[in-house]
């Protein structure tokens, strides 16, 4: 049994963070960073049959197209991937009355509509990635165990040795996309490539406002990372955690960017609002068509 102090649930039997209840949420999940963008996706609903709200957390469950589907703001970074994550798990594989795993468990598709940097100067701004591979430089999996059995360590290894990777920001881990799903998703007018995560804006993607970073010359390095037919394409920063989770706990994971900066030619979108609706509608008609 696990304890109160553990899977913590609200007075009205809702998961902790989210406030949500097993029957308030679909099987298929649109994730988002911004809490704004959470209305903008419902709002191409046919129904919406379920809104709620805790600090950044913002849900609505309704149907697009007479699919079912539940959106949910993140908020920015890894850290937040660790509540998210878990607490959806826990609301289909865990029976929150009698506080056990489920024997029978439930594999979720996790779907992120983000915004990112493009790290490649023919990858433009307002153009889509989809993440083959998160390659995570924030830490959060390795509280887990057995992470091994989901990350690529010959690509860890090759990307360690070519950045010579300082080895007190930590491991970088790297997790592929669910596969099921990205052939549901992808289609010719999607760049696609390894997505860095890191676990900052600034310093971590080599930003310099007042303060040097440690290696100035990460992003030269990133950009010019290859592993077989891979490339790294984009910066942002939930990616490799939304992955390493999704498949440790048996669900398929796929990342959906809209570059909304160039951070090679240092150019930004024109129209960020009708840089992520165009993500917004794309990502949607492919959910509904084959997911
Ligand atoms: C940083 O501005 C935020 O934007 C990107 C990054 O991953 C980070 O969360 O994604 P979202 O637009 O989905 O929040």
């Amino acid at each position: 049994m696990i304890r109160e102090s553990e899977l913590i649930l609200n007075p009205d039997g809702s998961i902790y963070h989210l406030n949500l209840k097993p029957e308030q949420v679909a099987t298929t999940i649109i994730l988002v960073g911004d809490q704004n963008r959470v209305a903008r996706i419902s709002s191409h609903f046919d129904t919406i049959e379920h809104q709620v709200q805790k600090r950044e957390f913002c849900t609505h469950t309704g149907t697009y197209k007479g699919k079912r589907l539940t959106v949910i703001s993140t908020g920015i970074g890894p850290d937040n991937i660790d509540i998210v994550i878990n607490e959806l798990d826990a609301l289909f594989n865990i029976d929150l009355e009698t506080r056990q795993p489920k024997k029978e468990l439930t594999s979720l598709n996790f779907i992120r509509f983000g915004t990112s940097g493009s790290l490649q100067a023919d990858i433009p701004v307002d153009s889509f990635v989809l993440s083959s591979h998160g390659l995570g430089m924030d830490n959060m999996l390795h509280s887990y165990c057995d992470i091994h059995q989901v990350t690529e360590k010959e690509i860890e290894d090759a990307f360690i040795k070519h950045t010579n990777w300082n080895e007190h920001k930590g491991r970088p881990y790297i997790v592929a996309c669910g596969e099921t799903l990205k052939k549901k998703l992808l289609t010719s007018e999607v760049f696609e490539g390894i997505t860095g995560t890191a676990p900052g804006f600034y310093g971590p993607q080599g930003r310099v406002l007042r303060l040097a970073v440690q290696d100035s010359e990460l992003n030269d390095k990133l950009h010019n990372f290859k592993h077989n037919n891979f490339r790294m394409t984009n910066l942002e920063m939930e990616t490799s955690a939304i992955y390493g989770l999704s498949k440790l706990l048996g669900h398929q994971a796929v990342s959906l960017n809209v570059i909304i900066a160039n951070r090679t030619n240092g150019t930004f979108t024109k129209d960020t609002k009708q840089a992520v609706e165009k993500l917004i509608v794309f990502g949607l008609n492919q959910i509904a068509k084959n997911v």
